[in-house]
């Protein structure tokens, strides 16, 4: 049986990770491309030469040919420019969306049977713009963003309780920006609603309610929090970890519920466009998008969410 392989487009901050992961965990060989000259070699040949020590036994190949992304399985996209501080998601779209068009003209010409998990921002724009150029059918292209925004959710959450990240069940839905949508309602530890702890915890009804949208606004603009400390670029490992639990998903055949930037047909009251939900990801990419109530508060967030999405997307037009 042929090994999977997986290509990285984009051999910067987020790729560099990605490829270690894809090493350490052993998930197939991997071929990062990348447009600067010896940047992709430089970056494989390192991880590479480390192999004795991790124990990993994959092929990793640096590449400026987009040939050599042939037979890919699944081909992750961070290719674009990050932000800096000061600077909002949508400020890239102009010079992404040049990138992108690119990047998604060599996919589908090179690895036209593969999965694409897009991280390049503005998110939710990029993977509507890749899935447009490359036309693959919708379950094969995707975005990553709500299992990092969840996770931060999830992390601020554990670490207000004291309790273990491990136990924190959160869940974040609509597109990658300041709108995003943290689904307190839903979210829980060890299946306790984590409402009822905070509440236990100051014994005050309000001041848990003041604690819990702390912490919604900090997951809302945790990404921005990084790229002021950071000052040269912006998250990196979290992106790259969050990615690879979804091509994991995929590759594995997993069928893990994870919040994933999906194009929705209707659901959520959604028509056409790409936005985060929780999907089921296994060996045909997205194989069941999860649908579920939403109260009229959570639907109005959502629906403002999704409107920053569109007058984003539309503007591509
Ligand atoms: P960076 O370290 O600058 O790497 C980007 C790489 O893309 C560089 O190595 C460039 O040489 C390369 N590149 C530029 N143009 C092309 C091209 N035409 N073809 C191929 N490669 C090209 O950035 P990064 O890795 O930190 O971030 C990459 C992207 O991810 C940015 O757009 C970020 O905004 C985005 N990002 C998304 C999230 C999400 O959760 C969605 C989080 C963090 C960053």
């Amino acid at each position: 049986m042929a090994r999977k392989k997986i290509a990285l487009i984009g051999g910067g901050q987020i790729g560099g990770v990605l490829a270690q992961l894809c090493a350490l965990r052993e998930l197939g060989d991997v071929v990062m491309f990348d447009i600067v000259e010896g940047l992709p070699q430089g970056k494989m040949l390192d991880i590479a030469e480390v192999g004795p020590v991790d124990g990993f036994d994959v092929c990793l190949k640096g590449t400026n040919s987009y040939a050599d992304i042939a037979g890919s399985d699944v081909v992750i996209v961070t290719a674009g420019l990050p932000r800096k501080p000061g600077m909002s998601r949508d400020d890239l779209i102009e010079v992404n969306s040049k990138i992108m068009t690119q990047v998604a003209e060599g996919i589908k010409q090179y690895a036209p049977n593969s999965f694409i998990i897009v991280i390049s921002n503005p998110l939710d724009a990029m993977v509507t713009l890749c899935q447009k150029i490359t036309g693959f059918p919708y379950n094969r292209v995707i975005g990553q963003a709500g299992v990092l925004d969840s996770s931060r959710f999830a992390a601020f959450i554990a670490w207000e309780l004291g309790v273990s990240v491990k136990d924190v069940v959160a869940v974040t839905l609509g597109g990658h920006g300041d709108d995003m949508v943290p689904l307190v309602r839903y979210t829980s530890v060890c299946g306790i609603p984590v409402m009822e702890l905070l509440e236990r915890k100051y014994k005050d009804k309000a001041k848990a309610k003041e604690v819990m949208e702390a912490m919604v606004k900090r997951t809302r603009g945790a990404g921005g929090e990084v790229v002021a400390l950071l000052k040269t670029g912006s998250a990196f490992y979290s992106p790259a970890s969050s990615a690879i639990a979804m091509t994991e998903s995929i590759l594995k055949d997993q069928k893990r519920v994870l919040p994933t930037c999906c194009f929705l047909q209707g659901e959520f009251g959604v028509n056409g466009y790409y936005v985060g939900v929780p999907a089921v990801l296994g060996e045909n990419g997205v194989e069941q998008i999860i649908e579920f109530n939403l109260d009229a508060e959570e639907q109005a967030m959502m629906d403002k969410s999704v409107a920053a999405v569109k007058s984003l997307v539309d503007s591509l037009k």
